[in-house]
């Protein structure tokens, strides 16, 4: 091949390269993580970022090269857009409000005008266009998707084993003990009898629910949509619960009568899976490039060990349904094409900057099994300790004759400007003796006065978006 064949070889395969520049984002996190928030950020920094140069560490605005960026309607008119705006608003109001818990899909484009810098590509276009796909939507649907992957009795099974745990026996007793006097096996009619399984998987749900509002607790047994039912407030296939009983748990299911409760709430379960919860994640999940994770670090070092193990188990889940290997169950379903996986811990700002290492090191090791599977399959996996909306500034005070570095904000009564110790977050995974003497409080902040024209304040968003879209804007 001659020396011309080579380089014009070299810079087709640069430019198509550089020209893939739609990136579409899943931003993925339990409930409370930070989803929102950060969407609203990430939106606000790239907008002003043209105008204000104040991303150090994502390239194309530090070159100078982001000239412009802009939020454009979505071309899938379906789906509402993510109001942004009206979280700026919030934000940034008198009264200032974080934006409300999300109760449905919204989505979001960014188009980001930049000046090209690879000098094949220049050749042919000196300004390009980098668009943005953003999806939010509640956190609560994500603990649907390990649930693709399980029948109904793999399903019930868990179940069993999550009930069974004595922090929630108080909960659950008397719906336990409901669900185990049934009669399952027992052929039924289901027009009559779907009334009865609507008050008791209404019953079950209302006991979860309960327990989840004063623990912070997530869980398999509770799905999503029974949280936030959205379109399905009221269906049929909403309507299932568990099976409890482990002698029936062990028999051989092909038996079973076909009209059986247990036949009934297993194809009410099905229909939960293929047309309730496939769906969702085929739509907004199947053309994902990348993705973030968020993990409120803070609040699961603040909830004890019992609750620290539930969520692992949850994020280990989690990242399996979406781990990208051959044999895995979800790429055989939706063929998922991420290869940028940011594990990032959220609310940094209510940490002092000299443990935000600390903090980053214990969730690396609480996700270090589900990162381990992912990068296998040769994806890029990166953690980052991050806060979208900084509510504090770090501030050094003396504590016997010592330097503390501590954190500044306005008190959630008062207003007033307090200084904040959190306590010493501890590194590495500890054990249930050491979870009970770790005496750590992330007390939030008041939002800071704010200006909506503005950058919103942050802890490394810049080095978020370098790592997750930096190389589009070649
Ligand atoms: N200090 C601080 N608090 C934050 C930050 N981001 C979010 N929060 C707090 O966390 C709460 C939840 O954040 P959201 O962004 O609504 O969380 P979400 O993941 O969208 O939650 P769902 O919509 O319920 O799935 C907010 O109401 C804030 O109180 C941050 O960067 N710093
Ligand atoms: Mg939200």
């Amino acid at each position: 091949m001659s020396w011309l064949d080579a380089t014009l070889k070299k810079s087709q395969h640069l430019l198509e390269r550089g020209l893939d520049r739609n990136v579409r984002l899943a931003v993925t996190g339990l409930s409370g993580a930070g989803k929102t928030g950060f969407i609203t950020s990430l939106i606000n920094q790239l907008l002003t970022a043209p105008t204000y140069h104040q991303l150090t560490f994502f390239k194309p605005n530090a070159d100078g090269r982001l000239t412009a960026s802009k939020l454009a309607q979505h071309p899938e008119l379906h789906i509402p857009g993510f109001d942004y705006h009206g979280a700026i608003d919030r934000l940034t109001g008198n009264n200032p409000v974080w934006p409300a818990s999300t109760r449905g899909v919204s989505q979001a484009q960014i188009k980001c005008r930049f000046h090209v810098s690879n000098k094949w590509v220049k050749k042919v276009q000196a300004d390009s266009t980098v668009t943005i796909d953003i999806i939010d939507y509640p956190g609560e649907w994500l603990l649907d998707l390990p649930l693709l992957g399980m029948s109904f009795k793999e399903w019930c099974q868990a179940c069993v084993k999550y009930l069974s745990s004595e922090r929630r026996e108080a909960f659950c007793s008397r719906i336990k003990s409901e669900i185990t006097a049934l009669d399952v096996t027992q052929a039924v009619d289901e027009t009559s009898t779907s009334n009865q399984l609507g008050v008791v998987a209404k019953k079950y749900t209302e006991a979860l629910l309960k327990y989840r509002e004063q623990h912070n607790d997530f869980s398999l047994a509770l799905p999503g949509r029974f949280i936030l039912p959205g379109e399905f407030e009221g269906a049929p296939t909403l309507e299932f619960f568990p099976i409890l009983n482990e002698d029936i748990l062990s028999l051989d299911w092909g038996t079973v009568p076909a009209n059986s409760i247990i036949k009934v709430l297993e194809k009410r379960f099905n229909y939960y899976k293929n047309e309730v919860i496939r769906p969702f994640f085929d739509e907004y999940f199947s053309k994902v490039d990348r993705q973030i994770v968020l993990i409120d670090t803070c609040s699961v070092l603040e909830s004890g060990y019992d609750s620290y193990i539930d969520l692992k188990q949850t994020i280990e889940k989690l990242l399996d349904g979406y781990s990208y290997g051959r044999s895995n169950w979800l790429k055989r379903l939706f063929s998922p094409s991420i290869d940028k996986l940011l594990i990032a811990t959220s609310k940094v700002d209510l940490v002092p900057p000299d443990q935000h290492a600390a903090l980053e090191s214990f969730m690396q090791k609480m996700v270090a099994q589900a990162r381990n599977n992912v990068g296998y399959e040769g994806v890029d996996v990166e953690t980052m300790a991050i806060s979208a909306i900084s509510t504090s500034e770090p501030v050094i005070t003396e504590h016997d004759g010592q330097k503390l570095h501590c954190v500044k904000g306005k008190d959630r009564g008062s207003g007033n400007s307090v200084i904040h110790y959190p306590g010493k977050v501890p590194e590495t995974i500890l054990s249930r003796s050491q979870w009970n003497q770790l005496e750590i409080d992330f007390s939030p902040f008041d939002i800071p006065e704010l200006n909506a024209d503005e950058p919103l304040p942050h802890i490394r968003m810049d080095k978020v978006l370098q790592y997750l879209i930096g190389d589009k804007f070649l």
